[in-house]
Order: C-alpha cells, then structure tokens, then sequence
C-alpha cells in the first residue's frame, strides 16, 4: 500500500512542528509549503536528517510551488500572518482571508480529495473562508481548536487534581478564544464528573472557576511568555490527532470547529462542537443539549464567530456565494 501524503501550507512554528509529529508518527510522506524561499526546504531537509536517528520512513520535500501539494491526503494549512503592533484584529483578518484565497485554490487545483485541517487564526472564520475558497466538502474541511482548548482544560484539571492527564477528559463547545463553552459537568477523571468531585472535596468551585478562565486565556498566557510568536508545540500535535483520526479511520470523537447543517440550530457557519472524525472526514455532529446558561454561553460565542464571517464577506461578497 502506497504511503499517505501530507502537505502544510505555511511552514512556520506550527508547520515545522506538525513535519516533526507527523514523521514520528510515520504518518506519511510530508510536503511543507510556504511563500519564503529556502524555508520550507531548509525545514524539509533538517528534518530527513533526523528520520535515521528516529527510525522513520518518509519522504520530506520542502517547496515555494502549490503543484507539489499533488495527490495530498491530508492538507494542514497554518499559513498567514500573525497581529503585529498596530494591527486590528480586523487588519489580521484581511490579510489571513487573502492567505485562505490563495491556499484554497491551491487545494482545488491540486488536493481536491484532502482532509483539510485549518489553524489560520481568526480560526472560526479562516476556516469557513477556506472551505469556501476551496469548494471541496463542507465534512472534508475543518477547524482545529477545540482539542487544543480541551488538552489545556485537561492539563489544568490533572494539575490540580495531581493525576495522570491521561484519566482526564475535558469538553469545550464554540468559537476559539475568549469565547468558548467549557462544559465542566462533561469533565471526567477516569468518569467520575468534576462536579461530583466538587462535593467530594477533591476541589472547589472557585478554584475550577478560576481553571476555566485559565483555559479561555491559554493562548494569550503562553504568547506573554514567548514575546514572540504564539502557542506551537500543542496545537501541531492536536491538528496531528485529527489528521490521524482521518487516516486511520479511528472515529476519534474530538471538538473541531466543524460546518454545522441545522445541528445546534445554526446553518453554514464553522462552531466547535464534538464530532466523529473518520475515513469520510467529519461523520458525524454530536448534538447536545445544553442548559439555559451553557445555550446563553454557547449563542454569545456564536454571534462572535458570525461577526468575523461577516467582516469576511463585507471584504471578499463573493466567498457567499
Ligand atoms: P508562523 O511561524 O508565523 O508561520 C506562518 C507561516 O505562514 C510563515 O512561515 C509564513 O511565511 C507563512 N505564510 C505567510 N503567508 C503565506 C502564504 N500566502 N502562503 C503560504 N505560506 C504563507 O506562525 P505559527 O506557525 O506560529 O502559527 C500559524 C497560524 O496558526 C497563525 O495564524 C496563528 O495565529 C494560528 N494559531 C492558531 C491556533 C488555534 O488554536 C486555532 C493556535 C496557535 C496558532
């Protein structure tokens, strides 16, 4: 059987990172991408070089052109521009939305069959302009952040209860950021809720509050401690757990920003909720049913992801079309 093939659009700190996870993984062969010459290939190469003291087999081409992403099963696409003093948030968001343009028709032309993963921030928004950009299918195109927010949420929960992060599970709803749904009562410890942990004293109210609010600025506290740059390491391995589940067909239930088709009430806008991730992309939406405090969390991250939509087809009318 014929190796898969990867291909990362933008090799940058992620990029890089997800050629690494992916070759230690023996995932397939890799081609890293970018728009900086010598980049990509300098990565390609520092990389093969690693595979004989790893033990690993794959192919690893570094390239500036589009035609080399040929045959692509998966495609992660982390290109774009991070915010630079005197940037908006909207400034960022013109720019990454060319970057989707251009990735996408990339993908189109050339790796028109691909799982495509996007981490472009504004993620909710850069996803939903690449899958339009793209025109593949809405199940074949989706957003990583939610595994990411969840294995902070993780993280934080085995810290405080001092247990393996493996026996953890954490489960966040919405739009990357400030603006996502933590749902503690679906927070387990080997099963067990993290409310019944409250009332067996194994932790309090206040000190989970204060855990969520860390998660929601996961982000933001790794980048004030770089200086430079944002979050690398975690979020490749979370995209490279999605683009596992795909190639494996493992059906790993995991929260990706997916395109919703009435699930939740909404209609053609990427949320993070949890979904089957198989052979056939996302196969499946798990619908919940939230309470009146989560359903009121859960529409204020909605109308935050539709507002970036917007500014997105107030810039490019076209994309909704
Ligand atoms: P960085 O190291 O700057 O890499 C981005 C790469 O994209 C650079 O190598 C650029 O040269 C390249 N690039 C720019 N324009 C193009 C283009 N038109 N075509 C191809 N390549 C291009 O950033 P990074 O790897 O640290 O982060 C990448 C993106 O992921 C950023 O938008 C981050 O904000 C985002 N991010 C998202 C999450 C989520 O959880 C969603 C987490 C962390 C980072």
């Amino acid at each position: 059987m014929a190796r898969s093939k990867i291909a990362l659009i933008g090799a940058g700190q992620i990029g890089g990172t997800l050629a690494l996870l992916a070759g230690l993984k023996e995932l397939g062969d890799i081609v890293l991408f970018d728009v900086v010459e010598g980049t990509p290939q300098g990565k390609a190469l520092d990389l093969a070089e690693l595979a004989p003291v790893e033990g690993f087999d794959a192919k690893l081409l570094g390239t500036n052109a589009y035609e080399h992403l040929a045959g692509a099963d998966v495609v992660i696409v982390t290109a774009g521009v991070p915010r630079k003093p005197g940037m908006s948030r909207d400034d960022l968001l013109a720019v990454n939305l060319k970057v989707m343009e251009q990735a996408g028709a990339g993908i189109a032309k050339y790796a028109p069959d691909a799982f495509v993963i996007c981490i472009t921030n504004p993620l909710d928004a850069m996803v939903w302009a690449l899958q339009k950009a793209s025109g593949l299918p809405r199940q074949k195109v989706v957003g990583m952040a939610g595994v990411l927010d969840s294995a902070r949420l993780r993280f934080f929960l085995a810290d405080e209860f001092n247990v393996s992060v493996e026996d953890v599970t954490a489960f966040v709803l919405g739009g990357h950021g400030d603006s996502m749904v933590p749902l503690v009562r679906y927070c387990t410890v080997a099963g067990i809720p993290v409310p019944d942990l409250i009332r067996i004293g194994w932790t309090s109210q206040d000190r989970i509050d204060a855990i969520i609010a860390r998660t929601r600025n996961g982000g933001a506290e790794v980048v004030e401690l770089l200086k430079t740059g944002s979050a690398f390491y975690a979020p490749a391995a979370s995209a490279i757990a999605m683009a596992e589940s795909y190639l494996k067909d493992k059906k790993r239930v995991l929260p990706v920003a997916a395109a919703l088709s009435g699930e939740y009430g909404l209609k053609d806008l990427y949320v993070g909720v949890p979904a089957v991730i198989g052979a056939r992309g996302v196969e499946r939406v798990v619908e919940l049913e939230l309470d009146r405090g989560e359903r009121a969390q859960f529409d204020q991250s909605v109308a935050a992801v539709q507002g970036l939509v917007d500014a997105c087809l107030k810039i490019a009318p076209d994309l909704g079309r």
